[in-house]
């Protein structure tokens, strides 16, 4: 059994939404961050960073959205979420599937940090501001490529769906991508996915 160790709305959402297009049995630990779960000591030994996702399966313990993703769909796939090796949509698919991360969810957080969560005093509105910026460069990169396919990496769902509809989830709470009707249409259709559907509900 796959233990999740998730936050509501969190990047964990990644790692549920992975496990249910799987077909996989897991448990999930929801834990708070208001009641400061993660820096709970037992929490700290499953991910010393004190962030969310952790995963325990059986003698693994790894902690990274992304790679936890990729570990599940190595470990447990084939599944179709991944394009042929050798089409120009599996090299799509990697620079979508790590952009996700790497470009778009770290800026998108910065702006939901600075308008939304952290105490007012402490919020900082020109980070706020350059983050905006940043975040909207990915949005408007994903605007022009849901233009002509149905999915990021092409017209099939794949994994790297998973990881760059957290951007916008994340992103909606500050209405961060209203602007872009590409991303907004492709947000409505797989918030269709009872994969996703169950993630949100977990
Ligand atoms: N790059 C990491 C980022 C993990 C991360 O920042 N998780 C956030 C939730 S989305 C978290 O746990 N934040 C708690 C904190 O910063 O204290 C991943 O993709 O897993």
């Amino acid at each position: 059994m796959i233990t999740v160790y998730h936050v509501k709305f969190s990047r964990s959402l990644r790692v549920i939404w992975m496990l249910e297009e799987l077909g996989l049995d897991y448990e999930v630990k929801t834990l708070s961050m208001m009641d400061g779960d993660l820096r709970k000591p037992e929490f700290l030994a499953i991910n010393p960073l004190g962030l969310v996702p952790a995963i325990v399966d059986g003698d693994v313990t790894m902690c990274e959205s992304g790679a936890i993703v990729q570990y599940l769909l190595d470990k447990y796939g084939p599944a179709d979420l991944v394009p042929a090796k050798d089409t120009a949509d599996y090299a799509h698919y990697l620079q979508w599937f790590h952009l996700a991360e790497a470009t778009a969810t770290n800026p998108v957080g910065d702006v939901v940090q600075n308008k939304r969560i952290k105490p007012e005093p402490m919020r900082i509105p020109e980070q706020a501001d350059w983050a905006t910026q940043k975040a909207h460069k990915a949005f408007t990169m994903m605007e022009t490529q849901l233009a002509t396919t149905t999915h990021i990496a092409g017209d099939s769902f794949t994994a790297a769906d998973i990881m760059v509809t957290y951007p916008l989830i994340l992103g909606s709470l500050v209405k961060l991508a209203d602007e872009f009707p590409n991303c907004q249409a492709y947000f409505d259709r797989m918030k269709q996915r009872p994969g996703l559907q169950a993630a949100m509900n977990a």
